[in-house]
């Protein structure tokens, strides 16, 4: 009979395993291409290396995971729990062999046989189960918990097609599905004896003074677990995501056998729809009765595994917040305070009042947005068919808040008019509540959330959001990482403040120098990527000019492609007046139910057309749009630009996280005072940053004044001149009246104020400009951003996370 494993024998032979030798990688590798992919060196493909190389890393991954697992076990350390309708995780592979220290070795063995490691790194899919910002951020944040060794969670939804794929016909935006998990996805450890089962709608009854919900219908939850590896490999957490499976046998054979195809699968299909896509809408809420349910099939699957969790090693539940912590990823999974009520009072048997107290202990809110159509608000209706007995539940919460509000003649309500607010129930259910940038945070205080704010004071809280420097850094841009590291030595990846040693370089005409050819060779490889992926070509030498994050009005594309107009009319008219040659980027989708904001692309690609194809010009302009933008084209495509456009109507963007991934990698920014804007132009120095626009106070005075949009077009005769062109159909001359709306709008009510800024904007241009005239000056600046851009790593955020709202210390 064989022994039976000891899990501390594990553990000390994890932590025993020393780095590989390439001669021992070399035979990992090669046992993998054999034994789990089943092909030789001779025969395998680039795909096949690919898998078996993510095999070879992630053996390496499993001792750090085990260990971290089995140590916050036996220490019984509080673990954090974030949760999140979207993880836009991007490709792991390098990012995992960079954390496990393994880079070079793979470089070194793939080359042994004839492969380079960007080759078969670039067949990854991007694993993209976010829209933006948001589901980045939560990326971020998991990889920067591991690398801090903060026992952590991160629960998100298997999606089977994440953000849909773009690509543009006659220069407008089509969408096609995304299929990540069409070929093998060998981060994945599929956990089929983690299930739970997830109830919907069916009816209440009162038995002895307790509720009992008896659903109508249930789906399994069904566990998949990523191992998220801290930088350094010294701890590893989990990402669990859930897939959605009919609870029963649901496939009809006996229809099936009938000829009956469809109507046999239906049932099965129908449970599967839960975790079958990702909503392409990152500011409204669509197909709303299956979106509300996708968010409770997150939230209940991963608040039954945080109890089953808790108490196979506990009692006690009224003691959860020393031991759990759990993070609402904006509104999404507000419906966690209801099903945590729910689970200690119906199931427990916990006094609802005693519930309340300990739920609210143990969860904490981020809101990313202030903007009204994306504060999620369900019909009574709605939750009341889906979620009867949560909906009583925050119908009893709603009585209790309008009392602590006492005689208030209006009191908020955590249900008003039909709706349930789920921004108020999460901050009712949170013991603190935070905003993402210190604007914001001010904002969600003053104008989201007064009434609650003044009720709990020292509730709300700001985090300023942060990115992690080894992806956003040292993965994306090896050029310029190795300058650092040759020239302050290694450690400022888990500290970046070190990134201050570099300030006095700045004043060196040498460094400067290297700093330029970095820039350069980061160019380099995405105009070559770019050539060979897109067939667009671009001048190394130009002036990069990026803007690239979800379309939005807000955001703001439209500004700057009239100001893109506006540069090319002005060099027509004097193309000898010695413009530095300048290249428009520009990347993002729209939610294919945006109508203007997919207009604005085909402005965009409209313009492109034009501008691209005249001979007077192309030389000194250049519009290039590369569809389908993602994390691996971010990953390129920031180390190259010269300029970040960050040029959102102020008040608008909560923070922004892209702002901070073009300064750190060296990119000046031409931005309005909002989001992060405000922070990262403190800290990288007002006279290094390219300040335009109005701020919040006059965004607000200017909207109510009337006939402002005519007034300042009135003012503006550039303006004018570019909105002629398009009503003329220069950029359209298939369709004149094809921006007619658009040019209404503009006229009429240009709410996002792009006519107010316009000429602000033109001025900060020009600036941008003449310091690009000058390389030195533009240098100096450039290596001073990312000097000062230490504040803004992820590692910083969660250090707040943890000490200010989860109370969690770190493992190592
Ligand atoms: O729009 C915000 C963006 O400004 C922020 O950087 C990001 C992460 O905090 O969240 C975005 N919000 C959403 O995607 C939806 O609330």
């Amino acid at each position: 009979m064989s022994q039976p494993i000891d899990a501390f024998e594990l553990r000390d032979a994890a932590a025993a395993q020393p780095a590989p030798t390439p001669a021992q990688f070399r035979q990992a590798l090669l046992r993998h291409l054999q034994y789990t992919v089943g092909k030789s060196p001779q025969k395998a493909s680039l795909f096949d290396w690919r898998i078996a190389l993510s095999h070879a890393v992630r053996d390496h991954a499993v001792d750090p995971w085990f260990n971290a697992t089995r140590r916050t076990w036996d220490e019984d350390r509080k673990r954090v729990y974030y949760l999140s309708m979207e993880f836009l995780i991007g490709r792991l592979l390098e990012d995992q062999a960079i954390n496990l220290g393994l880079r070079e070795v793979v470089v070194q063995v793939l080359g042994e046989f004839g492969l380079s490691f960007a080759e078969v790194a670039e067949g990854e899919p991007d694993a993209a189960l976010g829209n933006g910002g948001l589901g980045r951020l939560a990326a971020c944040y998991l990889e920067s918990m591991a690398t801090m060794g903060c026992p952590a969670y991160g629960y998100g939804l298997r999606y089977e097609h994440g953000l849909f794929r773009q690509h543009f016909e006659n220069g407008r935006q089509i969408e096609t599905p995304e299929n990540w998990l069409a070929t093998d996805n060998p981060w994945d450890f599929t956990r089929p004896e983690v299930a739970y089962p997830v109830g919907f709608g069916g009816a209440l009854a009162e038995h002895n003074g307790a509720w009992i919900w008896s659903p109508g219908s249930q789906v399994l939850a069904s566990a998949h677990d990523t191992p998220v590896v801290g930088y350094g490999g010294k701890w590893a957490n989990t990402l669990r995501l859930w897939a959605a499976m009919p609870s029963a046998d649901l496939f009809d054979l006996n229809r099936f056998n009938a000829g009956d195809f469809a109507a046999a699968s239906e049932p099965e299909a129908l449970a599967r729809s839960l975790s079958r896509v990702l909503y392409p809408n990152d500011t409204t809420d669509g197909g709303k009765e299956l979106r509300l349910s996708q968010e409770y099939f997150l939230t209940s699957a991963s608040v039954q595994d945080i109890l089953r969790r808790y108490l196979a090693a506990h009692q006690d539940l009224l003691k959860l917040p020393e031991f759990v912590a759990i993070q609402m990823n904006d509104t999404h999974p507000a419906i966690a305070g209801p099903e945590l009520i729910r689970l200690l009072v119906d199931e427990h048997g916990v006094n609802f009042d005693t519930a309340v107290q300990t739920v609210t202990g143990v969860l904490g809110y981020t809101n990313h947005t202030l903007l009204p159509e994306a504060l999620e608000r369900w019909s009574v209706g709605l939750m009341r068919k889906v979620l009867p007995r949560h909906l009583q539940i925050i119908e009893t919460l709603d009585t209790q808040f309008i009392q602590l509000q006492g005689s208030a003649p209006d009191p908020v309500r955590l249900v008003s008019n039909d709706q349930v607010s789920m921004g108020d129930l999460a901050f009712a259910t949170s013991h603190k509540v935070n905003g993402v940038s210190a604007l914001h945070t001010e904002l969600v205080s003053k104008d989201l959330f007064p009434v609650h704010n003044e009720l709990h004071p020292g509730r709300i809280v700001n985090i300023t959001n942060g990115i992690t420097p080894r992806r956003w850094l040292k993965l994306a841009n090896p050029s310029l990482a190795t300058l650092i590291t040759d020239t302050i030595g290694a450690g400022w990846e888990t500290d970046l403040e070190r990134l201050r040693e570099l300030e006095p370089y700045a004043d060196d005409p040498a460094f400067r120098d290297a700093f330029g050819r970095s820039k350069r060779q980061a160019k380099e490889h995405f105009t070559g990527w770019l050539a060979q992926e897109h067939g667009i070509e671009l001048p190394a030498d130009a002036l990069f000019d990026a803007q690239v994050k979800r379309l939005h009005e807000y955001k703001r594309q439209l500004l700057n492609i009239l100001w893109t107009i506006a540069h090319w009319q002005r060099i027509k008219r004097d193309p000898q007046a010695g413009w530095a040659p300048r290249v428009k980027i520009f990347g993002g989708k729209a939610a294919p139910s945006y109508h203007m904001a997919k207009l604005i692309i085909q402005l965009i690609n409209d313009v492109a057309n034009v501008v691209n194809n005249d001979p007077e010009t192309s030389h000194l302009l250049r519009v290039a749009y590369p569809p389908n933008y993602g994390v691996s084209m971010a990953e390129k495509l920031i180390p190259a630009a010269d300029l970040s456009e960050q040029i959102s109507t102020a008040g608008m963007e909560a923070s922004g996280t892209g702002n901070m991934k073009f300064a750190l990698n060296g990119a000046l920014t031409i931005g309005t005072l909002d989001g992060a804007n405000v922070e990262i132009r403190e800290h990288v120095g007002a006279e290094n940053f390219f300040l335009f626009g109005l701020t919040t106070e006059q965004v607000a005075e200017r909207r109510a004044q009337p006939g402002h949009a005519r007034t300042a077009l009135e003012a503006s005769q550039t303006l004018r001149d570019v909105l002629q062109a398009i009503a003329e159909g220069v950029f359209s001359p298939d369709d004149r009246h094809r921006y007619d709306g658009l040019l209404d709008a503009m006229w009429n009510s240009d709410w996002f104020l792009v006519a107010s800024d316009f000429e602000d904007y033109d001025r900060a241009q020009s600036e941008v400009a003449d310091c690009y005239g000058d390389p030195d000056r533009w240098q100096r600046m450039a290596i001073l951003n990312v000097a000062r851009m230490g504040y803004f790593s992820s590692d910083r955020s969660i250090r707040e996370y943890m000490s200010q709202i989860w109370n969690v210390e770190s493992a190592l």
